[in-house]
């Protein structure tokens, strides 16, 4: 299998359209941070400040160390037999050897897929299987939690896993990061280096189905989007970005994100904890100007500072988007914070949506900005897929220089997922205003957004269905003050098993023991005898969600 096999490209007439219109430049990865390395090797590119598994010290890495590390990487795992279009699944945390690896990787045109350091078994084992996939690259001990063990039983159930490299000083029965990069025959003895038109990585989906789905972005249409929200969140060389979600998230990796800072030849600093404790004296420290935080950790910072917190007043440019910050909060940040609010709603799948630097307050407090691109195509539609009017609720469909036209290796999601003439359909209830910007109004996708992270409800019901005792399940989102959201699990007994029923928290460590991510395990689980059902009979999630709500409000 080629990563080609599982690609839906960009009809020829759209891509001769984005090259002409100056969207796809022809860049890639590789020949970007040569290009960087070449004008400014000198300034620092990444700051690490350690305290982490990896790296107890601090690292700062100019342009063209990093370019010199990338090389070396990329030989090193040429010699250890990863060649162009092998899949390499990346769990890293905010380290600096996260920008090495990807960039080693992107020379030779091998391809990281993004996981995120709270994915476990259920979601690793299913990357490493579906990709087939040849090497996984992870800390050792990270957050208390051995993820050496959980590369040992990966490998074991998967024979195309030939390496596993684990960053840090023990690797255990595995490689040690460190000792890979070496001086040997570059990209050039193998095929050369990949091209503008190939895939360069696969992203991950929230997903609203029982298995997450992988999203091929090529490198000129993802190089695309980064340098647009560069422009138009104002990013230059002096541009200091603190990375402070999972760097592989494609909110912190591209909007515009570390590798939004680093087209823009500016500095990343990552930070190791979102805290405001631990990410405060980093920005006064580093001179931070910019950074991107989900609407439940925007609150926190903001709380913090009203209480005196201090050492966020370099800021001038705060991110807030994964999920709806509302009004009440957005309206906050400039007199509290004395930075500039940016709200951005976007998706791995492409569209990525901005408030200007220049809107008026008012647009930037109540919506969720305007696309990046000119050529960024937006539908507002009915369930027939009629366009709306400006002002009407409904479906978001998006097409553009930037946006998938499939999931990787997906047929049968993707004739779900796209209309015939390539539209994505993001799931999201969205109003276009007058301007041109949008306003997030609800979601029709079987989704939980529990505060920026995604839950597919039926990944979640598929797990408790496999406990004895389930007869049913049915997981919904329930209102939360802090996060947004939070998902709450009705559950049908078996008949059997209604005598001496199972206790909520059992199926909760259930679900946990299985080896899913922490997040997505139910905040709450609630027995019913039967389901409310639809007109048709389909059970009625809206009828759940508004009984759960009901109940919480009740107390
Ligand atoms: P994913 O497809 O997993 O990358 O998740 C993208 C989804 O996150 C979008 O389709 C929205 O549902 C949600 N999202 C991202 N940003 C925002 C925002 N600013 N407001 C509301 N929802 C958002
Ligand atoms: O939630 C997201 O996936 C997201 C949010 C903001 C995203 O992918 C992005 C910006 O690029």
């Amino acid at each position: 299998m080629t990563p080609l096999d599982g690609f839906t490209p960009y009809p020829a007439e759209f891509a001769e359209r984005y090259r002409v219109a100056g969207y796809w430049r022809g860049e890639t990865f590789g020949r970007m941070l040569r290009e960087r390395a070449a004008a400014h090797g000198e300034r620092i590119a990444v700051v690490d400040p350690g305290g982490h598994s990896v790296a107890v010290t601090e690292r700062r890495w100019t342009y063209a160390e990093l370019d010199r590390r990338a090389d070396r990487m990329a030989a090193g795992l040429l010699a250890r037999g990863i060649r162009s279009g092998d899949r390499v699944v990346v769990q890293l945390p905010n380290a600096a050897e996260f920008f090495e690896v990807i960039f080693g990787l992107f020379r030779i045109g091998a391809l990281p897929v993004f996981a995120l350091p709270a994915h476990r078994y259920a979601e690793i084992g299913y990357f490493c299987s579906f990709t087939e996939a040849a090497a996984y690259v992870v800390p050792a001990v990270e957050g208390g939690y051995d993820y050496r063990e959980l590369a040992g039983r990966v490998r074991a159930e998967n024979p195309a896993l030939r390496l596993v490299l684990v960053a840090g000083e023990d690797p255990g029965e595995h490689v040690r990061l460190a000792d890979v990069p070496c001086d040997g025959p570059g990209p050039e003895a193998f095929g050369g280096e990949p091209g503008p038109g190939d895939v360069a990585f696969l992203q991950l989906s929230g997903g609203s189905t029982g298995v997450p789905k992988l999203i091929p972005r090529t490198h000129d249409d993802y190089i695309y989007s980064l340098r647009g929200s560069a422009e138009l969140c104002g990013h230059d060389p002096d541009s200091v970005y603190l990375c402070v979600l999972p760097a592989a998230h494609n909110f912190p990796l591209s909007s515009p994100g570390s590798l939004g800072t680093l087209y823009a030849g500016g500095r990343v600093v990552l930070c190791p904890q979102p805290a405001p404790e631990t990410a405060f004296p980093l920005i006064e420290r580093e001179g931070v100007t910019v950074t991107g935080l989900v609407p439940p950790l925007a609150l926190l910072w903001l709380d913090a500072a009203e209480r005196g917190a201090r050492g966020y007043e370099s800021l001038e440019v705060l991110l807030v988007g994964g999920a709806k910050f509302s009004e009440e909060a957005a309206r906050r940040v400039r007199p509290v914070l004395g930075c500039i609010l940016q709200q951005v709603f976007g998706m791995a799948e492409g569209l990525v949506n901005y408030t200007r630097l220049d809107d008026p307050e008012d647009l930037v407090t109540t919506t969720q900005g305007r696309p990046i691109s000119p050529d960024d195509e937006v539908r507002v539609v009915d369930d027939q897929d009629r366009d709306l009017p400006d002002g009407a609720t409904g479906h978001l469909l998006t097409r553009g220089p930037y946006t998938i036209r499939g999931y990787w290796n997906a047929p049968a999601h993707n004739a779900d997922s796209f209309t015939a003439d390539g539209f994505y359909r993001t799931g999201d209830l969205v109003r276009r205003t007058p301007t041109g910007h949008l306003v997030v109004e609800g979601r029709a996708k079987d989704q939980i957004n529990r505060g920026g992270e995604k839950v597919a409800a039926e990944e979640i019901e598929n797990h408790l269905l496999a406990h004895p005792a389930v007869h049913d399940a049915a997981v919904v989102s329930m209102p939360d003050p802090y996060l947004g959201e939070r998902t709450c699990a009705y559950v049908v007994l078996r008949a059997d098993h209604r005598e001496k029923p199972p206790k909520g928290v059992e199926l909760k460590r259930f679900v946990r023991q299985r080896g899913l991510a922490e997040y997505k395990v139910p905040d709450r689980v609630e027995f019913v005898a039967a389901f409310p059902a639809t007109g048709i009979g389909k059970v009625s999630k809206k009828d759940l969600r508004a009984a759960i709500a009901a109940s919480l409000t009740a107390g």
